[in-house]
């Protein structure tokens, strides 16, 4: 996802209000940024690093020396906490092509597995609680959950969709988190599962007439609140797929056992437990 140096010195300039030369003394100095050159020789800059360089102008504003903020941007550059901390702020102050490039960095450090499991959950579950706190207002929650959960998406398109035997995934009734099985879906995918995201809170009955359409070979179910799932009869998993798998912090072995699904503990047990299920052993 690193995308290629585009914007000459002079746009740099003009875009983040740090001269040329200051660029180019800085790059002398303490090898930031790091441009591409033109077979020419003329430096092309990527558009991260415009982004960075606007968040070292606002540290530099903030009172920090250009190497101190040089510095603070080159180690959370490196570190996963960094990374989301800086994500996290970005999204609370509504600066979306900051956030865009530090999720761009993230995909270059962590990978894209990484970022859905370090970087997206984490930023997600921190906002998500200052929001539980009062901390956070509405409208900064649903902005932060729409940017990352578009994201998301975007990695799963990138994953591909592979031909073979759906899997429906999805959140039980009443359930609105949706992060965990966004999270499923992805995992699936990437383990050459054609796994099919279709939001959260579906009602059963549409589910199981979805199986039938698409002829899937199981539902993943992620349960937050165990209060859904305990509202539903016993057996209410039992016919809607050939296999039913339950899983999240809301969920537990027994709650799976009386709705008539299997248990997933982990997500990185979600393959194995439908590879089982396809041979008939779950
Ligand atoms: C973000 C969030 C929200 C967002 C959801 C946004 C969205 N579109 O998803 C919003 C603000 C809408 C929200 C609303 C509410 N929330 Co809320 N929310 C959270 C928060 C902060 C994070 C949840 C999250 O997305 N986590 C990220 C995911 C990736 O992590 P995870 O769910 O733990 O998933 C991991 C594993 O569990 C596992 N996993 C997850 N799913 C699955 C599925 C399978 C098959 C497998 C194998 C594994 C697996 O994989 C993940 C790997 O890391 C949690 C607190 C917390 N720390 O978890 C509260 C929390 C879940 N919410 C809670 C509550 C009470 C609510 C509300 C009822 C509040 C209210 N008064 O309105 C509503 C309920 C809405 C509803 N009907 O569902 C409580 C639940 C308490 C409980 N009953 O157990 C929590 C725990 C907060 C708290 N401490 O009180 N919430």
């Amino acid at each position: 996802m690193t995308r290629p140096g585009v914007y000459t010195i002079a746009e740099v300039e003009a875009m983040t209000g740090l001269s040329a030369e200051v660029l180019r003394q800085w790059e002398r100095r303490y090898g930031f940024p790091r441009p591409e050159r033109t077979p020419g020789g003329h430096r092309l800059y990527r558009e991260e690093e415009v982004e960075a360089l606007k968040l070292i102008r606002r540290w530099l504003e903030e009172g920090a020396t250009p190497q101190a903020a040089i510095r603070r941007y080159l180690a959370q550059e490196a570190r996963p906490e960094g990374l989301a901390q800086a994500l996290k702020e970005a999204l609370l102050r509504a600066d979306l092509s900051q956030a865009e490039a530090l999720f761009r960095q993230g995909v270059r450090l962590l990978g894209p597995e990484g970022t859905t499991q370090t970087l997206v959950a984490r930023v997600l579950r921190e906002i998500g609680e200052a929001w539980h706190r009062g901390e956070v207002s509405v409208a900064q929650e649903h902005l932060a959950t729409q940017f990352l959960r578009a994201r998301l998406h975007e990695l799963l398109d990138l994953a591909g969709y592979p031909r073979s035997q759906a899997v429906l995934v999805t959140t039980p009734p009443g359930e609105r988190h949706e992060l965990g099985a966004m999270l499923a879906a992805y995992v699936l995918r990437r383990r050459g599962f054609a796994a099919m995201y279709l939001g959260p809170d579906t009602p059963l009955q549409d589910l199981r007439t979805m199986v039938h359409q698409v002829g899937a070979k199981g539902v993943v179910l992620s349960a937050l609140l165990s209060e859904c799932l305990q509202a539903l009869p016993t057996g209410a998993f039992k016919d809607l797929a050939p296999l039913v798998v339950l899983g999240g912090p809301g969920a537990s072995r027994e709650e799976a056992e009386r709705l008539g699904a299997v248990y997933a503990e982990s997500l990185e047990e979600l393959p194995r437990l439908l590879e089982m299920g396809q041979k008939g052993e779950a």
